[in-house]
């Protein structure tokens, strides 16, 4: 019997790659005087990369690298970080992410329910909380009971520490839980942890592989505009309600 669900945040919660992370990451660099601009189509490749100071030390490791191994690279690092944390978190609060269709129905469907909630992220908490409380509800940080994320465990995905850390704070069996990713990095990441995981694709990650994913869809679905199955069965149902996941 499903007792919690755990959500993924960048890209499952929200759309938030393209238009948010990107953008913030090139504001960071234009304030620090530096001439780097990630496209959309270049961010896309930076992707394969989870983790925003991760990302930042491969592209310049790959694009420039006489600056890699610089002595005041590490403090370069932190602040271009810092500095794109505030800058994301600002878009979040000026409201320009919002949810992706139909998550706040289903969250709201599985807290009615009594189902615990909880997110697993490679991404900062601190955006966590901001787009919680940007884009679903003053409150909604409360709604979940753990919050895993960015740098509280030493490996991030596709390594599966992050979702076993959530999995230790609920105090459940991976079998009792259910898993909501959008990427391969991430459902590898899940799956490592033996959790059963539902994937929402989007513009980056369409064309990744989701083998031994419960269902690929495009989104979760409303009640006025059904789920494209892209992998895996709705039996009948036209978008993600609690009668889909129990049936998983
Ligand atoms: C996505 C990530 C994050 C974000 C950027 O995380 O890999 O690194 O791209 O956020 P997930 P930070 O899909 O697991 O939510 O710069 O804070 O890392
Ligand atoms: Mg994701």
């Amino acid at each position: 019997m499903i007792q919690a669900l755990i959500f993924d945040v960048d890209g499952t919660l929200a759309d938030t790659e393209r238009d948010g992370h990107r953008l913030a990451f090139n504001q960071a660099f234009k304030e620090a005087g530096l001439d780097w601009c990630w496209d959309a189509a270049l961010y896309g490749e930076l992707l394969a990369i989870t983790g925003g100071k991760e990302r930042i030390s491969h592209y310049v490791q790959r694009y420039q690298p006489t600056l890699a191994d610089g002595a005041h690279f590490t403090e370069l690092l932190a602040k271009l970080h810092q500095d794109k944390t505030r800058i994301y978190t600002a878009l979040l609060a000026a409201g320009k992410i919002p949810l992706r269709p139909g998550v706040k129905r289903l969250l709201l469907e599985a807290r009615a329910a009594g189902l615990r909630l909880a997110i697993a992220t490679t991404t900062t908490p601190a955006n966590v909380t901001a787009l919680l409380k940007y884009s679903l509800a003053e409150d909604a940080h409360t709604w979940f009971e753990v919050i895993a994320a960015g740098d509280i465990v030493p490996a991030k995905k596709p390594a599966p520490d992050i979702y076993l850390w959530a999995l230790e704070k609920l105090q459940l069996k991976a079998a009792a839980c259910l898993a909501f990713e959008d990427s391969e990095n991430g459902l590898k990441s899940s799956m490592a942890a033996g959790l059963k995981t539902l994937i929402t694709t989007n513009s980056y990650t369409a064309e990744q592989h989701f083998s031994g994913a419960a269902l690929v869809l495009s989104d979760l679905g409303e009640p006025n505009s059904p789920s494209l199955v892209l992998q895996g069965d709705l039996k009948g149902e036209a978008y993600v309600n609690l009668r889909v996941l129990m049936n998983l």
